[in-house]
């Protein structure tokens, strides 16, 4: 952080007050007790700071004088992570995720007195997206700790969900819930040569499997403010390669990023990182080609994809990066062909930003229509998020929908059957005075 004048500091909002993450745990002397949530019966602990003073000892003893002992706000996260995101950081100021100062002709926007003002009146929309993060960094961490191979992908995915939803204290089963904070599209639990946009529909049976590689995809989000981050998950260290490729290409892609950055040349970057890799399975070495039709896009609020697109392959695209833009840098690769077509059930869906006003006539697409705006307004969601709301036979009116052009489906996309693919992303903010990588992790 560069010296500044006092009067510019006093000006800094809780741009410059949010701790930094690296760690992503609570500042211990904001509430300083230490009771975890899991292992409390709320017994009588530690010495009572409301004690009566001396002298009212016969007012002790009555059971309703008796100061009423409050339960004690936890600052430390429970496991499954349940213990909301705003009480472990009371002051409401989420940690940062990575910042990284531009370079070059736009060196100077770090200090820049202008610049930083810029980013001060968007400080709300900072605050929202690393709360947002910090909820992405804690469910995921679960997955982490919890996910092997013998689990369900249905439990997988509600394991993420109701962690995600707990973390940002909005369930999403009253009316408008869920456009306050939560999920900001399905949990994307994609195995091997299937790249993306697969996640279970109900009664799905599927069980991660010992050899599986598993692509895990989540957004949270608060107030519109959509953090897409995904990981890849393997249990075989035969395919350290492949996470190693794309988990490099990834970040080369983020390094790239930035103001003027032109995105074609971003491709170029991350193409070169990708397929300086290989990884040999079962005897046969694999070329790591990066899905070349899977790109990384910008995010608008309430609207995962926004109109800009980051190729992972060197392309002819000028088109550049702008301040104010969010992006997710995702990569893919994979042993197959590096190409992806949609195939199989349909899970994800989103009602289209730009849906004409169409009079339905199915009153079963009509009535589906109604709760999916007044639910998720143009968010993704999927099945299981309707079964949830206690919705049912609703596929029929879900299809008309779709027909209709108002509801997009987002099919699975797979690579060649046998193939194997991985993927890293990362939400980045392109502040005036810095890029940050909002769900930056020690994970990822
Ligand atoms: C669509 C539906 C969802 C956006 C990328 C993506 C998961 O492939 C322009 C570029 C969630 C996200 C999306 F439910 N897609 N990121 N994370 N999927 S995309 C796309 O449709 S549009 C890439
Ligand atoms: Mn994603
Ligand atoms: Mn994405």
């Amino acid at each position: 952080m560069a010296a500044q004048a006092p009067a510019a500091e006093l000006a800094q909002l809780s741009v410059d007050d949010a701790s930094t993450n690296t760690k992503a745990k609570p500042d211990p002397a904001a509430a300083g007790n230490g009771n975890l949530n899991h292992d409390s019966d709320d017994s009588d602990d530690d010495a009572e700071a409301a004690a009566p003073a001396a002298g009212t000892g016969a007012a002790k003893k009555k059971k309703k004088k008796k100061p009423k002992k409050k339960k004690k706000a936890p600052t430390e996260q429970s496991d499954p992570p349940r213990v909301l995101i705003s009480q472990l950081f009371p002051d409401h100021k989420y940690p940062k995720g990575e910042e990284v100062e531009y370079v070059n002709d736009n060196a100077y926007r770090t200090t820049s007195e202008e610049k930083r003002h810029l980013d001060n009146l968007k400080s709300e929309f900072l605050n929202d997206y690393r709360h947002g993060a910090e909820a992405h960094r804690q469910a995921r961490q679960w997955a982490h700790k919890h996910v092997r191979p013998g689990m369900p992908l249905t439990d997988v995915a509600n394991g993420i969900e109701d962690s995600v939803r707990a973390l940002v204290g909005h369930q999403g089963l009253e009316e408008g819930d869920a456009l306050v904070a939560g999920m900001g599209f399905p949990t994307g639990l994609s195995l091997n040569h299937c790249a993306a946009h697969y996640t279970p529909n109900a009664g799905n049976k599927m069980v991660l499997q010992e050899d599986d590689v598993l692509k895990v995809d989540i957004g949270v989000h608060v107030n519109g403010n959509i953090v897409d981050s995904a990981f890849t998950m393997a249990f075989n260290p035969r395919y350290d390669p492949l996470l190693e490729a794309v988990r490099a290409a990834t970040n080369a892609g983020i390094r790239e990023a930035g103001i003027d950055a032109r995105l074609g040349e971003i491709g170029g970057v991350i193409q070169e990182v990708m397929e300086s890799y290989e990884v040999e399975i079962n005897g046969t070495t694999y070329p790591v080609k990066p899905i070349r039709n899977l790109n990384g896009h910008t995010i608008l609020p309430y609207n995962i994809h926004g109109t800009k697109s980051v190729p992972i392959v060197k392309s002819n695209n000028s088109t550049k990066m702008e301040e104010g833009d969010v992006f997710a840098i995702e990569t893919f690769g994979s042993t197959g062909n590096g190409y992806v077509h949609e195939e199989g059930e349909v899970s994800h869906y989103a009602k289209r930003a730009d849906a004409p006003k169409v009079d339905l006539r199915l009153s079963s697409a009509k009535s589906l229509l109604n709760v999916i705006t007044k639910n998720f307004g143009t968010l993704p969601w999927c099945r299981r998020y309707l079964d949830r709301l206690g919705q049912d036979k609703y596929l029929l009116g879900l299809n008309n929908l779709v027909a209709n052009g108002i509801v997009e489906s987002y099919p699975p996309l797979v690579d060649k059957k046998g193939s194997y693919t991985a993927q890293f992303e990362h939400t980045i903010l392109i502040r005036p005075t810095v890029k940050e990588v909002i769900s930056r992790g020690e994970d990822y």
